[in-house]
């Protein structure tokens, strides 16, 4: 069985007052059957449950999901928070429906969770398949002697 993941820690769940379900458990099914230990955080999770979490586990990425248009509100200042807390080496991703309505171009909802300073925003449309494929990517560079000069410069 090809298990690209083996031994991340992923930490995943549905921030703010999102009760979408079923995207973070078919992604946590799949990141689990690719090797990795998923800590489930279920629906309507607080933003500083992520990134307590994420410190205490000892997460190589924090996975939130949002569906129901409130994103950008719940995620504003969780890269801060968990720099704050000392997670800086945890690679942030979003994924879901991340505009207020499903018209919006994908283009300039991406370019606004990057700048807030997320490693990775992923559509509604993203196959598991896929994120677990740039994950071991990003995983893959974070391991390079580049990566570790910059986060310590
Ligand atoms: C089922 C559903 C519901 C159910 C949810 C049941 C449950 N407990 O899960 C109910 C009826 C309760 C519901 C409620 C609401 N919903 Co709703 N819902 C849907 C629907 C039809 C399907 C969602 C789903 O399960 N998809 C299947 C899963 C597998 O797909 P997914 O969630 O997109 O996840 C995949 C990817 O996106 C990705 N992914 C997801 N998260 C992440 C995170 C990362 C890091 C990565 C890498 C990938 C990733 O991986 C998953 C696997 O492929 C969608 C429309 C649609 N067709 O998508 C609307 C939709 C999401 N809902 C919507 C809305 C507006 C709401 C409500 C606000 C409606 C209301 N006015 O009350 C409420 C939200 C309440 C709340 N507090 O959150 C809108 C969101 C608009 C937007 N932002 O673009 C949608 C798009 C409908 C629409 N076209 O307008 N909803």
């Amino acid at each position: 069985m090809d298990v690209p993941l083996r031994n991340v820690r992923v930490v995943i769940g549905s921030i703010g007052d999102d009760i979408h379900v079923v995207g973070i458990t078919i992604l946590g099914h799949a990141l689990r059957n690719a090797g990795a230990e998923v800590i489930q955080l279920g629906i309507q999770t607080p933003p500083a449950e992520f990134v307590a979490t994420a410190v205490a586990e000892d997460a190589d990425v924090v996975m939130v999901s949002s569906s129901n248009g409130h994103a950008a509100i719940w995620c504003d200042t969780l890269r801060a928070d968990l720099d704050a807390a000392g997670g800086e080496g945890v690679l942030l991703y979003v994924g879901g429906n991340l505009a207020v309505s499903a018209f919006t171009p994908w283009e300039g909802t991406e370019a606004r969770f990057l700048d807030m300073g997320f490693d990775r925003a992923f559509g509604p449309a993203t196959q598991p398949a896929e994120a677990i494929r740039v994950l071991a990517e990003d995983l893959r560079a974070r391991d390079t002697d580049e990566f570790r000069e910059a986060s310590r410069a």
